[in-house]
């Protein structure tokens, strides 16, 4: 999902992303160097920055709105970013990760009890600045952060389990990853100042690309090399997190093959056989198509609003991730 980042059709994005970056990193420092130095790691590592992107966006389509960012929606994309990175820090400690954004992960270096903190020290700083942004905005981002949590537990409590329904899917990734993307959107609507039915329209325009979005990342790992995922293909097979065409796999003609190779003793022979099933019949084009659904749910959001470069950013983003989609089609044939 690489490629030219499509918010760049706002013609102030790269001054914007440049001043965020230098509040983001301001954001994480300390009294304590050796703290600051864990706490902006994964922030010198990189990352996509798509969530403060949209967060701006969504500013950028209120009426007047479009040109430089104002100070509000630079630190709102901030305190969103911070919630995304320390999510992150916990995340990798609960999958034991070694790497995260092409660097060695924070739990990887300094061990799960400093990942911990430094990942709880950045959803304090996230909670510091979005207080000053107003109670509606802190109350969002704290309710997100619980939908986050939520989320998670979702996925932990039917890890290695077989019977995973597909609501149960859908309830856990709108949890753990489209929440906060419909927050970054929320929020840049409150920050610009738009009204009720603008913001949320721009939610549901958030929410449904974070479906989207999660889906592809779980098709991309059963169809994804190795060397572009830097994990072995189907690693969320050995993990127990079974996905969208896993579950539609297993109801199958061939769920029965699958099913004993799908163990928390699984070998990468297993894993292998297992991915080879999961392609072979033909489960991953149905799990596009629910990605295209989710894509095209986030573009019809956006059909009432006024015309502004907020919105073309949000339709590119939107259209992006569809091609993204098409691409993972093409992968998987
Ligand atoms: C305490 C906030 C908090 C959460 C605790 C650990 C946890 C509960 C939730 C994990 C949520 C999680 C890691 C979801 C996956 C989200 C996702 C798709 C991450 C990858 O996002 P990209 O591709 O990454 O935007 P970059 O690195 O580009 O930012």
């Amino acid at each position: 999902m690489a490629s030219a980042n499509p918010l760049s059709v706002m013609p102030t994005l790269v001054d914007d992303l440049d001043r965020l970056e230098s509040e983001l990193l301001k954001s994480a420092m300390s009294d304590d160097p050796y703290l600051t130095e864990i706490a902006a790691h994964l922030i010198k590592a990189g990352g996509k920055r798509v969530r403060p992107g949209f967060c701006l966006a969504a500013a950028a389509t209120a009426p007047g709105g479009g040109g430089a960012a104002t100070p509000e929606s630079i630190l709102a994309g901030v305190s969103i970013e911070l919630v995304h990175l320390g999510s992150l820090y916990h995340d990798d400690v609960m999958d034991d990760a070694t790497t995260r954004r092409t660097v060695a992960s924070v739990n990887a270096k300094w061990g799960n009890l400093k990942a911990i903190l430094a990942g709880d020290f950045l959803l304090a700083r996230a909670s510091e600045i979005a207080a000053g942004l107003g109670v509606e905005v802190a109350g969002l981002l704290a309710a997100t952060i619980a939908r986050l949590c939520e989320g998670q537990v979702l996925e932990l409590q039917y890890t290695y389990d077989a019977a995973r329904t597909e609501q149960q899917y859908l309830r856990s990734i709108g949890g753990k990853t489209a929440a906060l993307l419909a927050a970054a959107c929320r929020i840049g609507g409150i920050v610009g100042g738009v009204d009720a039915a603008h913001r949320d329209a721009l939610t549901t325009f958030g929410y449904s690309y974070g479906m989207a979005f999660q889906v592809v990342d779980d098709v991309l790992d059963l169809v994804s090399t190795e060397a572009e995922l830097g994990k072995p293909t189907g690693h969320d097979l050995e993990e127990g997190v079974y996905t969208l065409p896993v579950i539609a796999a297993l109801l199958g003609p061939d769920g029965d093959r699958l099913r004993p190779l799908l163990t928390d003793a699984m070998t990468p022979e297993q894993r292998d056989e297992a991915v080879a099933i999961i392609r072979g019949g033909g489960w991953i084009d149905g799990s596009i198509e629910r990605a295209r659904t989710f894509a095209a749910d986030a573009s019809n959001a956006l059909a009432g609003l006024p015309d502004s470069i907020g919105i073309d950013g949000l339709s590119a983003a939107a259209k992006h991730l569809v091609d993204s989609v098409e691409a993972a089609a093409a992968t998987a044939a």
